[in-house]
């Protein structure tokens, strides 16, 4: 399951779609990042424009654009064929898959790229003893992460499992985001 994860983490990385954390097993402590930015599902990079699904595939609403569009190049999100906000974690949704092992501590710095609202990550079903401000819900046990602002996310989980992060936003219209967080035994 270790090398599986590890050839995972290699391939998402050199295929640029997801790129994964995954802290090397002897370390005491961990460190990564999360930049956390808004992007819309269902437009695509340059004059690919706007995209919409038809028989089982993408394609540009672009008339000079008649080839499919690739799923790589998008965020499908939901894969309705309508335009929302939302918000990405390294570029990416889902964000990138933390993986660490248990008994090691991580430091996860999360900055608000968004010019426009309050962002937290809330770790998902990590008990947080003794450090009740790394929970991430913004006005209950935190502050929300302001725009530009960096916010260092330190804490050691309890117990090994599969757990989840995701986002809250301030702006409640907008799709959240998440991720994999994964603590190995
Ligand atoms: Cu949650």
């Amino acid at each position: 399951m270790k090398v599986l994860n590890v050839v995972f983490c290699v391939l998402y990385g050199l295929i640029g779609k997801v790129v994964c954390f995954h802290c090397d097993e002897n370390a005491a402590h961990c460190f990564t990042s999360l930049d956390i930015k808004s992007a819309f599902t269902m437009i695509g990079k340059g004059n690919i424009s706007q995209v919409y699904v038809k028989d089982r595939a993408i394609y540009s609403i672009n008339p000079a654009i008649t080839d499919q569009v690739s799923i790589d190049d998008i965020i499908t999100a939901d894969g309705w064929n309508q335009t929302r906000h939302l918000i990405t974690a390294n570029g990416s949704m889902p964000g990138p898959s933390i993986i660490i092992y248990e008994k090691q501590k991580i430091t996860i710095l999360v900055t608000n790229h968004m010019i426009n609202e309050a962002v937290t990550i809330h770790w998902h079903g990590i008990d947080q003893l003794g450090w009740p401000a790394m929970d991430g819900v913004a006005f209950v046990s935190q502050c929300p992460i302001l725009s530009g602002q960096t916010f260092n996310y330190t804490f050691q989980p309890t117990f090994g499992g599969s757990y989840w992060y995701h986002s809250h936003v301030s702006n409640q219209r907008d799709m959240g985001m998440y991720g994999a967080f994964i603590v190995l035994r």
